[in-house]
């Protein structure tokens, strides 16, 4: 955009509760912004907020009061008009703006109208569940008259219940053919850029702005979509390589297996606050990861082996049930325990170079410890969990009020890849990381290295949405 170049401004418009504080908070990505209600009249002051290309506000969007008596106001605007006087539509609302009655009883649609008139065009925001009638028509033709481009939007398209051939006859017969549908709770994937195209459409001078805010838009959207990948990838590897170390009588084993699953947990827990935040939503919007997980609501204990089957994962015979379940004894430890004795008759003889040679980890397998990780099936219910909650992420709008429930049951449909950590081969990544316990940050030893950042990013690429076989 060159620098001379003044924002598009964009008033939001039209009927009360109609759903245009909501547009705006998902057009910015920003749950905060203004206030929703489910009752008419929330919103009653002009509120702007700006949408940035490379650091530059490339369009300002103002949220106005609803309308609320069109019939009234264009009744009144007839009145004020002088006989004989013809006047076009923005003159006939400059004169409303400066009666009396337009700090009266008219002052919320003043509020809109004098907007209207400063900004370049007017979103005009429908609620197609509503039957047109002769207010929608008269707030309609007073808007229209503002001489400003009015691009209708049209909102709740998802239910059942709307009448959009009755509102798209309407708008038509209005002039008003370039619309756009636009559910502002669960947005389609290309939402925006339908909603920027049209406009470009409608304002050409503006329409370099417009490709290069709907440009930035997807750009934005690839780059939170793979640093979702990673910020999962990163929890899965910590996971895996991460080892708890205990004696290997049952009671110690227990604790040990507690200690594993709070850390796993609470790692989950973290890359789900991650998550929200890398696409602006607040922990609110998915309460159930801060509720606790153990107990009662075993659906989201990742180490209840119950959860794990409900969501079709199979658990091996390997994954022990009970006090241990979700930990396997390490592979590494078992093998390596084959030769403790003879190792430690090695160290009684003399031969025994010091602990720093070997390290502290094998003088814990010397003295018989033994060390736990979690189990693949474990491995494969945070991918899945995770994967699924960026689906969500991605399709949920910033004014949905209703909180994220997953829904990852063996019953439901599920892309290849996400089939695949169900059910196929653990890729080899995470293999790899299972034998580096220093690659977990939840370990006291735990070594960043170039190795490791490799790991996490080609996990990263397995882990796309829609892609298949993990094993690759
Ligand atoms: N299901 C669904 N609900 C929506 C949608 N858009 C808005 N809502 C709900 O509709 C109600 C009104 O939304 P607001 O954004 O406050 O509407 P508004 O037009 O700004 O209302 P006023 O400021 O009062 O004129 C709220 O309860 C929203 O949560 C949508 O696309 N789908
Ligand atoms: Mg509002």
């Amino acid at each position: 955009m060159p620098d001379h170049e003044q924002p598009l401004r964009l008033a939001v418009v039209g009927h009360t509760n109609t759903g245009k504080t909501s547009l705006l908070r998902t057009l910015t990505r920003n749950p905060s912004f203004g206030q929703v209600d489910d009752s008419p009249g929330t919103t009653r002051h002009v509120e702007g907020a700006r949408l940035l290309v490379d650091g530059a506000a490339a369009v300002e969007l103002y949220d106005t009061p609803g309308m609320e008596d069109g019939i009234a106001l264009l009744d009144y605007l007839d009145q004020l008009a002088a006989p004989g006087m013809r006047v076009d539509g923005p003159e006939r609302i400059r004169r409303f703006l400066e009666s009396p009655e337009s700090r009266r009883r008219f002052e919320q649609e003043a509020r809109v109208l004098h907007k209207l008139l400063e900004c370049d065009a007017g979103l005009y925001v429908v609620d197609v569940r509503d039957p047109v009638l002769g207010k929608h028509k008269d707030e309609l033709a007073i808007l229209a008259s503002c001489g400003h481009p009015l691009l209708p939007v049209l909102n709740f398209t998802r239910n059942p219940d709307q009448r959009l051939a009755s509102w798209r006859e309407t708008l038509g017969r209005l002039g008003l053919h370039a619309i756009v549908e636009f559910d502002t709770i669960a947005p389609a994937l290309d939402g925006e850029a339908q909603l920027y195209d049209k406009l470009a459409l409608l304002l050409d001078k503006h329409a370099a702005s417009l490709l290069a805010l709907k440009n930035n838009v997807a750009r934005q959207r690839e780059e939170r979509h793979a640093d979702a990948l990673r910020l999962i990838a990163e929890l899965l590897v910590d996971a895996a390589a991460l080892r708890v170390s205990s004696l290997p009588d049952n009671d110690a084993l227990q604790t040990a297996t507690l200690t594993l699953r709070r850390a796993i947990r609470k790692r989950e827990a973290a890359c789900v606050a991650a998550l929200l935040k890398r696409y602006n939503f607040r922990s609110q919007d998915f309460p159930a990861h801060t509720l606790p997980l153990e107990g009662e609501r075993w659906g989201m204990d990742l180490f209840h082996p119950q959860a794990l089957k409900d969501v079709g994962i199979q658990v091996g015979k390997g994954m022990a049930a009970g006090a241990m379940a979700g930990a396997t004894l390490d592979a590494f430890t078992a093998g390596l325990s084959l030769g403790t004795a003879t190792l430690l008759g090695a160290a009684a003889g003399g031969l025994w170079q010091g602990a720093d040679k070997l390290g502290k980890r094998m003088l814990g397998r010397l003295k018989g410890y033994q060390e736990i990780s979690v189990d693949d099936a474990v491995l494969r219910l945070l991918a899945l969990r995770q994967l699924d909650l960026t689906e969500a992420l991605e399709a949920r709008g910033h004014a949905a009020q209703k909180p994220i429930e997953l829904d990852i049951d063996a019953a439901s449909p599920q892309s290849p890849s996400k089939e695949s950590w169900r059910s196929g081969k653990l890729p080899d990544e995470l293999l790899e990381a299972r034998s580096q316990p220093e690659w977990s940050t939840l370990a006291e030893g735990y070594r960043a290295s170039p190795r490791r950042s490799d790991i996490v990013l080609s996990l990263a690429r397995k882990l796309a949405l829609g892609s298949g076989d993990i094993a690759r």
